[in-house]
């Protein structure tokens, strides 16, 4: 019988395999492996408490409010702190950056206040977590960077403010029917679930491929009178108007991360556009440095493309923390063909 796909026919932990990729990197000092051994460490702390959401007294919200406006859950309370714990003593790191945090968050002076850290985490700890209390997949997104200011120095924001072009590693972990790290240090995309029994990470998903041919577009379409006419174009062209007469499935399940991890094996798009008519997101709702960047990294490594609907989000220079960009992201073909829309159609930039 055919092993099937997704498994593979030796047993290898997520930590055995960033060593042996580590060992591919001539200078490697092994920091930024150890810098991913931690994310998943806090990948199971997170699991642990994800799968008993409805059980542990960790359901619901805090009723805080955070920087994004939106009502702080317990559950990613605990994750921002479980990953912020992971990391604040390693002297791994400059600097940090949390989508829950309005500023960078500086290394404590008793852990050397980040002045020996070579490099800098930024992630969203619990991506989608309005889904919580209905038992939707949820997920951690991360992105590592090589410091830009001087050893020596306290990390700053500049450190923060990189183009995704710059990343030294990115991956995201996804909380849903299994759990499962998918991560990329520039050499390829691989997939680790998570088997609770022996609690490692196993090798499930090796070298990850976006497939040739797609099969979901993934959009809140509800949204949809306050998209451009190149957009709205888009999608129609993805329903079906188009040369074949043929369209996608649509699947949207309100959590980013399960939607790109859905496109990512399967082959489809998820995008997020500008919203013309609400002054409040312009720029639509995913951030740059915390959701965009780090997926579009991964992706790119998996053959795919994640654009703004106008460029490469990898080319673009972030210039704060927590701005918003339009996404569009998965299959090269479709996101080209949402650039294609978008320039014919949309005169000024979406
Ligand atoms: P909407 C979750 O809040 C999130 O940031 C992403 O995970 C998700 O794709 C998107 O927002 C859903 O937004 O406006 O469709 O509910």
């Amino acid at each position: 019988m055919q092993t099937p796909p997704q498994f593979t026919d030796t047993f290898v932990t997520i930590e055995r395999f960033i060593l042996e990729q580590e060992r591919n990197i001539p200078d490697a000092t092994g920091v930024l492996s150890d810098i991913l051994y931690d994310m998943a460490l806090a990948a199971k702390l997170i699991a642990s408490h994800t799968t008993r959401a409805g059980l542990a007294d960790i359901l619901g919200s805090t009723g805080v409010e955070n920087v994004q406006g939106e009502i702080v859950q317990r559950l990613d309370d605990f994750a921002e702190r479980t990953i912020y714990r992971l990391n604040d003593h390693t002297r791994r790191l400059a600097v940090m950056a949390s989508e829950e945090m309005e500023d960078i968050i500086p290394i404590p002076e008793r852990f050397g206040g980040g002045k020996d850290g070579k490099y800098v985490l930024i992630y969203d700890p619990l991506d989608g977590s309005s889904n919580i209390d209905c038992n939707v997949s949820v997920g951690t997104i991360f992105a590592i960077y090589r410091r830009k200011s001087p050893i020596g120095d306290c990390g700053t924001l500049e450190d923060c403010l990189q183009p995704g072009r710059n990343l030294a590693a990115a991956g995201y972990i996804i909380y849903g029917s299994s759990t499962m790290m998918v991560y990329s240090a520039g050499q390829g995309v691989n997939g680790f679930t998570l088997d609770p029994h022996v609690g490692e990470f196993l090798l499930s998903h090796p070298n990850i491929q976006v497939p040739a041919k797609s099969k979901y577009y993934s959009v809140n379409q509800g949204y949809e009178r306050q998209w451009s006419p190149g957009v709205q174009r888009y999608t129609r062209w993805l329903q079906g108007e188009n040369e074949t007469g043929k369209g996608l499935s649509m699947r949207y399940i309100g959590s980013l991360v399960a939607d790109f991890h859905r496109n990512l094996l399967d082959g489809g798009v998820y995008y997020y556009p500008a919203d013309i008519k609400n002054p409040a997101k312009p720029q639509g709702k995913l951030r740059l440095l915390c959701e965009a960047n780090p997926l579009a990294f991964l992706v790119e490594q998996a053959g795919g493309y994640a654009s703004d609907g106008r460029r490469p989000i990898l080319d673009i220079q972030p210039t704060s923390l927590h701005q918003r960009v339009p996404l569009y992201i998965g299959s090269r073909d479709l996101v080209e063909k949402a650039e294609e829309f978008i320039r014919e159609m949309d005169s000024v930039p979406a």
